[in-house]
């Protein structure tokens, strides 16, 4: 067994001195190491930590309420018959429940492992090594790079704050900067090629679907999504603190309700049970399942805009965990996946089925105010979630955050 399972087991165990230990024994044998250390340093190597054993925490064995959600399995995406089953199941997937899984994608789970481990090995980092790493102007909606937890009070009376950190790497097409630790430095070039492989597995066959969905061009929604051109893609290691079983008895959730700004996003397997997503039929709240070799994929604003609203962007958030749960971290791997800068999010009106069905206006196009690009919608919703404080006023709550388009925060 490797020192990373080892020192993940561990952690199950709650022990943080060992964990410490563990964590910070490097091997310069690593087959990426060689490279990474190579192109920084000519003389000395540097060592980079064992990934690819990452020990997943046990399931819950609590009987919860779980939401009925449709599998999408790619296995069946390279046949014309077995594409067409499939953009009908995921179109009905996308209008019902707005959360779908996804199996069969083609990336190994060796190669998810070896990101949770990252992940984990990042937010080992001291803190003050991570926070080099805030970007300036987080309060105006900027997002690459780590967001510390606690900028957010989550039980107003109490004054208790999220316990959530945020490491968002953007896209490697060559607009924006890539600054990171050492650690992330070092693997950066695997985490190009599985940040690549999300978009050619998973989401161009998506984008693929939904328009033969809507009997549009097939390559409509991939050109709306090139990974060559500037979009506000990243992918996120994300962190949730655990808190003590007694305050956890005094939160309703660990994070608001609340829609995703972009297209898709992507959701590794996450074994410790706190998503849940609203239901747009009930208004219920019902606990995502993880299951195995899948990934959870949910719609975002972006989507909905794109549609005129026959995809709806759909509510979620994470809750407190089943109290079988609440002794460990949890720790997230996703894909925010986000239509090019440039795009301007007009319905898709040419589309058969949404003129057939009279979805040929969004928000702002029913409302008569300018059609946003992405580039303007991003910024603008990244601005009002990033403002501090924002689930405890409730005029900031329900703000119309562009003409024509007004927010909602969730309980
Ligand atoms: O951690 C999760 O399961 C969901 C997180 C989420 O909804 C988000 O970051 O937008
Ligand atoms: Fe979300």
């Amino acid at each position: 067994m490797s020192l990373l399972s080892t020192s993940l087991e561990l952690l199950e165990l709650q022990s943080p001195e060992l964990e410490h230990i563990c964590y910070t024994q490097y091997h310069s044998t690593s087959p990426q190491s060689s490279t990474a250390s190579s192109s920084r340093n000519n003389t000395m190597p540097v060592p980079t930590p064992q990934l690819g054993s990452y020990k997943y925490v046990q399931e819950t064995k609590e009987n919860l309420d779980w939401a009925d959600l449709v599998t999408v399995d790619l296995s069946l995406y390279h046949t014309p018959e077995g594409k067409k089953q499939l953009a009908d199941t995921l179109i009905q997937a996308l209008r019902e429940k707005g959360f779908f899984y996804v199996k069969n994608f083609n990336i190994s789970q060796e190669r998810v492992d070896r990101q949770f481990a990252l992940g984990k090995e990042f937010y080992e980092l001291p803190l003050e090594e991570k926070s080099k790493y805030t970007p300036e102007g987080l309060d105006q909606g900027k997002f690459n790079g780590y967001v510390p937890a606690g900028r957010r009070i989550i039980n107003k009376e109490l004054g208790i704050k999220d316990q959530v950190e945020i490491y968002n790497i953007p896209k490697f097409n060559g607009d924006f900067p890539h600054n990171h630790p050492d650690l992330i430095s070092q693997n950066l070039e695997e985490i190009e090629e599985f940040a690549r492989s999300l978009h050619t597995e998973v989401l161009d066959p998506l984008h693929v679907l939904l328009a033969i969905a809507l009997e549009l061009p097939e390559d409509y929604f991939l050109k709306l999504h090139q990974y060559d051109v500037k979009s506000e893609d990243h992918l996120r290691y994300m962190k949730y603190s655990k808190y003590s079983l007694e305050q956890n008895k005094q939160l309703d959730n660990w994070g608001g309700g609340h829609t995703d700004l972009g297209s898709f996003t992507l959701l590794f397997r996450q074994p410790v049970a706190a998503l849940q997503i609203r239901y747009h039929s009930t208004n219920e709240w019902k606990w995502v399942k993880p299951q195995d070799a899948t990934l959870t994929v949910n719609s975002c604003d972006a989507l909905q805009f794109l549609t005129g609203g026959y995809v709806k962007s759909t509510v979620h958030r994470v809750t407190v965990p089943p109290v079988d749960q609440q002794h460990v971290d949890r720790l997230g791997l996703l894909y925010f996946s986000r239509p090019n800068n440039n795009v301007r999010l007009t319905t898709a009106k040419e589309s058969p089925v949404l003129q057939r069905e009279g979805y040929t206006q969004n928000n702002f196009e029913a409302s008569g105010n300018p059609v946003p690009t992405m580039e303007e919608w991003t910024f603008a919703k990244q601005k009002w979630q990033r403002t501090k404080g924002y689930s405890a006023d409730s005029e900031h709550q329900n703000a119309t955050i562009l003409p024509g388009f007004k927010e909602q925060a969730y309980a």
